[in-house]
């Protein structure tokens, strides 16, 4: 029997074909592609891609022009098929534009069939922009509600935030271009991982355990450095992504995959110091997994994909009395101070400053022990 690990990326719905069949061409052989969508001018696939029209009798090959019930009813309908595709794999990667009708109906339940299938579900899905309008966006939420709950990882990509990446005046087109790069980047720093000949390589059964349970709050980032210095800067970049920053991101995380891909020049010291990087921004007290791979054709380039996730925030408790709030599923996470913390206070994350054996950066009343009394 094989022991090669088994990857399915799937694009699912006009955007998210359109994502996967751009990068599709320089993946591992591993890494095996399908295309889904009811709409048939979507589905040309080239060589190494598969794609499934479904729903036919629904659409007659077209789209679901933005009816998410329809999308929804396309996946049930050719349901035994779906089955059979996601059988057999270890990790499924999902990748979908939310706010159209396939992708916010079909994301959820497709992303259902995979976890029954016994693989590890990982998500991306774009929000669209606000200038789509208000319907696209309450799609866009509903559905990523739904599917946060069937993926062990949800990468969330706010269309806005990725225009924020291309100029002011930039066109519609190349907002998307921004966003399909980063995301396009960041699939293919992952399919590293499972190609052969890692510098530092990685179990993908222990990928299993960064993305332990459904529903867990995921940190994915992305960066790219160029030249010397090459790993930091990208480590850097990644950690400044605003992508990492944006609306309901989580900052600090349990358990923290961080997969470093670059040139010939690269050495597995300089992969172990963007790691590092990462780890001082990021947390990944639990569990920190690096992956280090070379690719030639990279040149001077280095790229740092990071994943990371914690536990999983708690349901709303159920309402008790008229008018009383449960808890808010979308809370930022609270990250705990720790004892050091405080006492070096905005010091907390530089290096240490000694001086005649003191650590300056602590404030003196706190070195000295000083008794503070309240004004009066
Ligand atoms: N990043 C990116 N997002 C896109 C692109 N095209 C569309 N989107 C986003 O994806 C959302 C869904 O659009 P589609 O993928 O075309 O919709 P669909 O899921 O195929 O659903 P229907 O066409 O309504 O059946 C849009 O509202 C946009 O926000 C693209 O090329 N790149
Ligand atoms: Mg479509």
């Amino acid at each position: 029997m094989s022991t090669m690990p088994s990857i399915l990326l799937v694009g699912l719905g006009g955007a998210g074909c359109g994502m996967v069949s751009r990068i599709a061409k320089n993946l591992p052989s591993v890494v095996r592609v399908a295309l889904i969508d009811t709409d048939a001018s979507i589905l040309n696939t080239t060589d190494g891609q598969e794609a499934f029209q479904i729903g036919r009798p629904l659409t007659r090959g077209m789209g679901t022009a933005g009816e998410v019930a329809v999308g929804l009813a396309a996946v049930e309908a050719d349901e035994p098929t779906l089955r059979r595709l996601f059988n057999g794999y270890s990790l499924v990667v999902m990748v979908t534009g939310l706010g159209g009708g396939m992708g916010s109906g079909g994301a959820a339940p497709l992303a259902s069939i995979a976890l029954d299938a016994g693989a590890t579900v990982l998500s991306f899905a774009t929000i669209p922009f606000s200038h789509e309008g208000e319907r696209r966006k309450r799609q866009a939420t509903e559905a990523l509600e739904k599917l946060a709950v069937k993926s062990h990882g949800l990468v969330v990509v706010e269309n806005d935030l990725l225009a924020l990446q291309v100029a002011a005046d930039a066109s519609l087109s190349a907002a998307f271009s921004a966003a399909d790069e980063w995301i396009a980047g960041s699939l293919r720093a992952l399919a590293s991982v499972f190609t052969p000949g890692a510098l530092v390589p990685v179990d993908p059964a222990a990928l299993k355990t960064i993305l332990e349970k459904p529903g867990s709050p995921t940190l994915f980032s992305y960066g790219v450095g160029e030249g010397s210095g090459a790993a930091l800067i990208a480590a850097k970049a990644a950690c400044d992504s605003s992508l990492a920053h944006g609306p309901g991101a989580i900052t600090k995380v349990g358990s923290l995959f961080v997969q470093v891909t670059g040139g010939l020049n690269m050495s597995a010291t300089d992969a172990f110091e963007a790691v590092s990087i990462i780890r001082k921004k990021f947390g990944g007290e639990k569990t920190t997994l690096l992956g280090a791979c070379v690719k030639p054709e990279l040149g001077d380039r280095v790229e740092v994909a990071v994943l990371g996730a914690s536990m999983p925030v708690p349901k709303p408790a159920a309402k008790t009395k008229k008018g009383a709030k449960g808890a808010d599923i979308n809370q930022p996470l609270f990250v705990f101070a720790t004892d050091e913390s405080i006492r070096r206070g905005i010091f907390g994350n530089t290096p240490l400053t000694f001086r005649d054996g003191e650590d300056v950066d602590v404030p003196t009343y706190i070195r000295r022990s000083v008794r503070l009394t309240p004004a009066s």
